[in-house]
C-alpha cells in the first residue's frame, strides 16, 4: 500500500527554531506508509549545512543512510547533532525510487549572542524612547509606560506597542518579566482586556496574519481571567484558560521557556504550564482592547537567566537531580556538566579524580567563555571558600588508573600508553583554576592551576 499520507509527513518537525541545548534535537523520519512491510527500504538523510546541524552519526559531510528493515516500524527518530554555529540547516530525505516528492525540513540554530531587553522607563515624560507604537496613545509618565484609555481605533486594531525602536526580535530570551496594571475600563462588555504578546513573527501585534503567543486578561463574564492564545497566520488557538476566578489579576507577570514548555506566573502563582514549542524568539509587546482599558507598565525585562553567570556544580557520587544547581544536585560527571554548560557559565568541581571519557581521544573540552574551578569540598556557597590544596581536584587522562610516575618517561612500566592524548582542551577566554592535570600522554602535560 503506497498511500499518500506518508508523503506529507515524512520529516517532522516541519521547521524548528532551536538552540544548541533546546530539545527536541531530533527528526522523525517516516517512509511512505507500509513500503517496508515486505522488504527493506533505504533512504538517505542529508543536511545542507552540516556545520550547523547534521544527523547524528552522519560524519562531517552530513549524510546518513537509514535502513528500514522489512517488517520493522516505518518510523525512526534520528537525533541531530546541533552545533553552536548559528544558521539554518535544511534536511532532505532522498529515496532510491521516490514515490513521493522529496521531503525536506529545516532547523534554525539561533545565535548564542544574548539579545536582552530591559526598560524601567527612567527617561523624562514623553514618547517611549525604546518602543515602537503601532496603535494608540502610549507615553512615559512618571517613569512608567502608560496607555491612555482614550482610543479611536476600531477595536480589532487595538492599541499596540512593540519592544525596540525599531522593533527588535528577541532571540535567546527565555524569561520575560514585567509589572503590568490594567486600570479599570469604562465598563463595557469586554471589561478590562489587554496583556502581552511574544514570540511574534511580525512586530505588529494585531491583524490578520499574526503568528505567535499572547497572554491576556479579560473581565468578560463568560471568559473572565487569563487567556493564553497561539496565533498561526491569524488563526487563533486557545492553549490556556480562561482561568475564570482561579487567579486574581496579578501585577507581576512572568513568562519562562523551559524546553518545549511555556510557563506563565502572575504574582508568583503558576497560572499556565503549556507544552508548545511552535514559536521561540520573535517580537514582544503589549496590547489592549480599544474600550477604555488603560495600561501601566514598568520594569520590563527580557533575558536569558541561564545564558551566562550560571554556576554548575560537579561532585563525584552526587545522587540528586544531576543538574548542577546545588551541591546536592551536582553533576556526578564533569564531562556531562561540560556538555550542558554554556558560554559564561562557571563550573565548580569538588575534590576527586575525573577522567574525560573512555577513549584516548577523549578530552575535557571547554567552550569559549567557560570557567572551570576545582578545589571544592562540595559544600561551599562561594567560590572564595574553596581550598585547592586541601581538596585536591584532579583531571586525569589515565584511563586505566595504572600510571606509575616513578618509572622513567618512555618506560612501559609507566603504563601511560593507553592514556588520553589531551586531558583538557582550552579555548579563548576559558579559565581553568584549582586543578591538577595528570595522565596526558601526547605532551605529558602536568599543569597545576
Ligand atoms: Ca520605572
Ligand atoms: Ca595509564
Amino acid at each position: 500500500m503506497h498511500g499518500t499520507p506518508g508523503c506529507t509527513s515524512r520529516l517532522q518537525p516541519a521547521f524548528s527554531e532551536q538552540r544548541p541545548w533546546y530539545p527536541p534535537n531530533s527528526l522523525a523520519v517516516n517512509v511512505p506508509f507500509g513500503v517496508n512491510d515486505a522488504q527493506d527500504y533505504d533512504v538517505v538523510l542529508t543536511s545542507n549545512a552540516p556545520e550547523v546541524a547534521r544527523p547524528a552519526g552522519s560524519g562531517p559531510e552530513g549524510t546518513l543512510a537509514l535502513r528500514f528493515s522489512a517488517g520493522e516500524p516505518s518510523r525512526k527518530v534520528v537525533p541531530l547533532e546541533v552545533s553552536r554555529t548559528p544558521g539554518i540547516a535544511r534536511f532532505e530525505l532522498l529515496e532510491p525510487s521516490p514515490s513521493c516528492p522529496v521531503a525536506s525540513t529545516a532547523v534554525e540554530v539561533l545565535s548564542r549572542r544574548l539579545i536582552s531587553f530591559q526598560d524601567d522607563f527612567s527617561e523624562a515624560n514623553g514618547p517611549p524612547a525604546n518602543w515602537t507604537v503601532t496603535n494608540g496613545s502610549w507615553s512615559v509618565k512618571n517613569e512608567k509606560l502608560v496607555l491612555d484609555p482614550s482610543c479611536n481605533d476600531p477595536p480589532s486594531a487595538g492599541p499596540t506597542i512593540c519592544a525596540g525602536n525599531p522593533p527588535v526580535p528577541i532571540h535567546g530570551a527565555r524569561m520575560i518579566s514585567t509589572s503590568i496594571r490594567l486600570t479599570n475600563s469604562t465598563g463595557g462588555h469586554e471589561g478590562r482586556t489587554g496583556g502581552i504578546f511574544f514570540c511574534f513573527r511580525d512586530p505588529v501585534g494585531t491583524g490578520s496574519a499574526i503568528s505567535g503567543y499572547s497572554i491576556t486578561w479579560i473581565d468578560r463574564p463568560e471568559d473572565r481571567g487569563y487567556w493564553f492564545d497561539r496565533a498561526d497566520g491569524g488563526t487563533s488557538t486557545r492553549i490556556g484558560g480562561p482561568t475564570f476566578s482561579s487567579f486574581p489579576l496579578g501585577t507581576k507577570w512572568e513568562v519562562t521557556f523551559d524546553g518545549p514548555n511555556i510557563r506563565f506566573r502572575a504574582d508568583g502563582n503558576l497560572v499556565f504550564d503549556v507544552a508548545d514549542s511552535t514559536y521561540r524568539g520573535g517580537y514582544f509587546g503589549y496590547w489592549a482592547y480599544c474600550n477604555g482599558t488603560a495600561l501601566e507598565i514598568d520594569d520590563v525585562k527580557l533575558a536569558d537567566p541561564y545564558a551566562s553567570g550560571r554556576i554548575l556544580r560537579v561532585r563525584q557520587g552526587a545522587t540528586g537531580a544531576g543538574n548542577g544547581a546545588s551541591w546536592a544536585d551536582a553533576y556526578p560527571e564533569l564531562s556531562v556538566a561540560l556538555g550542558a554548560a554554556n558560554e559564561g557559565d562557571e563550573l565548580w568541581v569538588a575534590s576527586g579524580t575525573y577522567t574525560p571519557g573512555t577513549l584516548r581521544s577523549s578530552t575535557f573540552r571547554l567552550q569559549d567563555g567557560m570557567a572551570l574551578y576545582g578545589g571544592f569540598a562540595g559544600t561551599e556557597a562561594k567560590r572564595d571558600l574553596r581550598n585547592p590544596s586541601e581538596h585536591r581536584t584532579v583531571l586525569s587522562g589515565d584511563l586505566a588508573g595504572d600510571d606509575d610516575a616513578s618509572a622513567p618517561p618512555g618506560d612501559p612500566r609507566r603504563h601511560d600508553s593507553e592514556n588520553c592524548l589531551h586531558v583538557v582542551t582550552l579555548q579563548n577566554g576559558t579559565a581553568l583554576d584549582g586543578f591538577k592535570v595528570i595522565g596526558g600522554y601526547a605532551d605529558g602535560e602536568a599543569v597545576d592551576g
